[in-house]
Parts: C-alpha cells; structure tokens; sequence
C-alpha cells in the first residue's frame, strides 16, 4: 500500500472512531460504502467513459485526422510518434512502424499510464532489454503528454491521447488517429523505410480488408471496452454477445485460413492482434470477457502465436506493461491497484511455442497436392 493510501485509510478509521467507537455496525458500513461507491463509479464512469442512454460506450472521435487534411504537407524527417504500451491502439502503430523497418526513421517516446489519467514520461531504471520500455519525452523533453498536446500553436484542451503523430519542425499535432497512422506508416513513407516492399493493405485486398475492420472494430477492438466500460446490464450484455458471437466466427474462418484475407499478413490482422494480445491477461477479467479465454480458441490463439512470432512483433508486446497500465493505472475497474499474477498461458514460453499455421498457406497446400 502506498503511503498516500495509508494515512488516507488512517484518517477514515480515526473519523469511524470517533463516531461509532471501535467500528461501524456492519450493515451500516456495507450500505454507506456501497451508496458512496457507486455514486462515485457512476460519476467517474460518466465522465471518462461516455455513453449513450441505454449506457453503452461510445469511443469519443479522434480530432487530428490525417486524410481529413489534404493540404497537409509531412516531411518525413521531422516525424516524431507518441506511444503508451499498454494502449492497444498505439500497439497498432509500433508494429506497422517495425515492420516496414521505420525505426530509425520514425523516432519513438514511450509514455507511462500516469496516476491521475495522462500519460507521463519517466526514466524507466528496470529496462527489460528484450522489450520496449517507456521511458523519457525524447522530442520536446516534456513531462506529460498533455504538455505535448499544448505546444502546438493554438494549445489544446481536449484529450491527449496515444499514439500521436507529432511535426518536430512546425510543433503541430500531425495525427491522433492510430488507423490513419498505420495507413500512413505502410505507404506513405516508403522512401525511408527499411522494408519499403512490404505492403500490408494490398489494392486487390483492401475490400476484404474494409469488410474485416468493418466487423473486428466495433465488436472486438472496442467489443471488449464496450464490455468494460458499460453503465447498464443491457448495454453489457449487448457487447459481451457481439464480442463472443464475432470471436467464434473468427475461430471458424481462421480455421482454414492463415490471416484473415489469406496467405498475407495485412493492416486487419494488426488491429485484431493488438486487441487478441491483451485478451486474456487484461479483458478476459478486468472487462469482465468472461465467457471463454482465448486460449480457449485453438485457431484464434495458434493465429496470435503465429503473429507473435513474427520477427520484431514480440519485442513491441511487453506484456508487465499491459497489465500495470490497466490494472494499477485504470482506476475506476480496479480501485484497490492490485496487479493480478500474469495468467501462464500468456508468458513467452507459451506464445513462442509452434503455430503450425503454415500448413494453411494456400501456396503450401497447392505445393502439397501436385506432390501428393
Ligand atoms: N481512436 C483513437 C483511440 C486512442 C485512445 O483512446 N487512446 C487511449 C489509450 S488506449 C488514450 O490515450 N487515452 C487517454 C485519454 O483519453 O485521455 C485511436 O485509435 O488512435
């Protein structure tokens, strides 16, 4: 328990004391806190989880779009990108940015989940050399992201949120919208790229590619917040059906299918990794996903272990990250800050072990039956 807790704990009990003597009858303490709990869940939810009135989130837009902009110009060498690792959103943005080799071009600050909800830059002692870690503001040295957001001309006082596109050259919000980031990353960088080959929303995909966000957006990627940040029974129900219903039919497709427009890896498979990642150490219990695990899927999870696996995927999923940001860090899912032990299906052993997910390359299988 911090010290801020303690005396905080102390002072109430010394109040109790003083007006009910050694304690407070139980059914009174039970319906007091229960009252004063609610009240407050009701009114902090209110505020950072808006919802609709059947009290269904509503993800707030993001308001720094890029290809809602034309005249924007982007030199590529003043780029900057703000990221948290727990942010599943941001995830999106680190492993776009890896794999078309960006990352000496694309500078990265890595922000920390900070206590009183913005993200915060703090030197980080305990560096796990295998993973990204956070650490400090390497392009404007602020202390908060919030601070970033202020810098540009005109300031800021809406939500700062990650991952953000930051102009080091004109000190301007590029973009705060990680789907438009990951478009941009995969084609529009291409002459400082690493990997300038790799197109991962192909032309003769990108139907396929739509009709897939279409279905994962709204019912896994902001399913599973749907599930955690709902206000009413309803609204719960709701999205813990939609969230179940599209992961069985993601089971069944990813059955006899490698990714999900095929034998390549595209910007769909991306956004649903990032979400499947933190399903069952994060979602499962703290968004109350409780239907089944992932590991549950055999095909969802051979899937994840298959993406995971991919050079530089793991180094981006830095999984005591995660789970501190949301389970210390999203306090009103969590009041008492304790960080549950890291389920074993979700350590590295277990995501490092065979996918056998080639066998399903259309490639491979018409390679098998001339031979056969
Ligand atoms: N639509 C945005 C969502 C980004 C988002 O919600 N990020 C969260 C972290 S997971 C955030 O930074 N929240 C801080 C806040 O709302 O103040 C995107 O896809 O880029």
């Amino acid at each position: 328990m911090s010290l801020n807790q303690n005396s905080n704990t102390n002072l109430i009990n010394t109040i109790t004391k003083l007006l009910w003597g050694p304690s407070l009858p139980p059914q009174l303490l039970i319906s007091t806190v229960r009252s004063t709990w609610s009240a407050a869940w009701q009114l902090m939810m209110s505020q950072l989880a808006p919802s609709d009135p059947t009290g269904s989130y509503t993800r707030p837009t993001s308001q720094f779009r890029l290809n809602s902009n034309p005249k924007l110009k982007v030199s590529p060498k003043d780029l900057h990108l703000y990221v948290g690792l727990p942010c599943p959103w941001a995830h999106r943005t680190l492993i776009v940015r890896a794999l078309k080799g960006l990352e000496d071009s694309v500078p990265v600050s890595i922000a920390s989940p900070g206590i009183v909800g913005s993200w915060e830059f703090r030197f980080f002692s305990d560096p796990d050399k295998d993973k990204l870690v956070p650490g400090l503001d390497k392009a404007n040295g602020c202390k908060t992201l919030r601070e970033v957001y202020k810098l540009r001309r005109g300031g800021y006082s809406g939500r700062s949120t990650v991952p953000m596109l930051w102009d080091m050259e004109k000190k301007e919000v590029l973009c705060n919208e990680s789907y438009d980031i990951i478009e941009f990353f995969n084609l529009g960088l291409n002459e400082i790229a690493g990997n300038p080959e790799l197109d991962l929303s192909p032309p003769a995909l990108k139907d396929d590619i739509r009709k897939w966000n279409d279905i994962i957006y709204p019912n896994v990627n902001n399913g599973v917040y749907r599930c955690g940040f709902a206000q009413s029974q309803e609204a719960y129900d709701k999205a813990a059906e939609g969230l179940f219903r599209t992961l069985e039919m993601l089971e069944d497709h990813l059955g006899g299918s490698r990714y999900l427009c095929g034998d390549v890896l595209t910007l769909a498979d991306v956004c649903l990794f990032t979400t499947l990642i933190r399903f069952d150490v994060v979602y499962n219990v703290l968004f109350k996903c409780t239907k089944k695990k992932l590991i549950e899927f055999t095909n969802l999870h051979g899937y994840l272990r298959d993406i995971y696996q991919i050079p530089k995927v793991a180094e981006t999923c830095n999984m005591g990250q995660i789970m501190e940001g949301y389970y210390k860090i999203l306090f009103p899912l969590n009041p008492g800050g304790i960080n549950p032990i890291m389920p074993s299906g979700c350590e590295d052993e277990v995501l490092s072990k065979p996918h056998n997910r080639d066998s399903l390359s259309l490639e491979t299988k018409v390679v098998q039956h001339s031979v056969s």
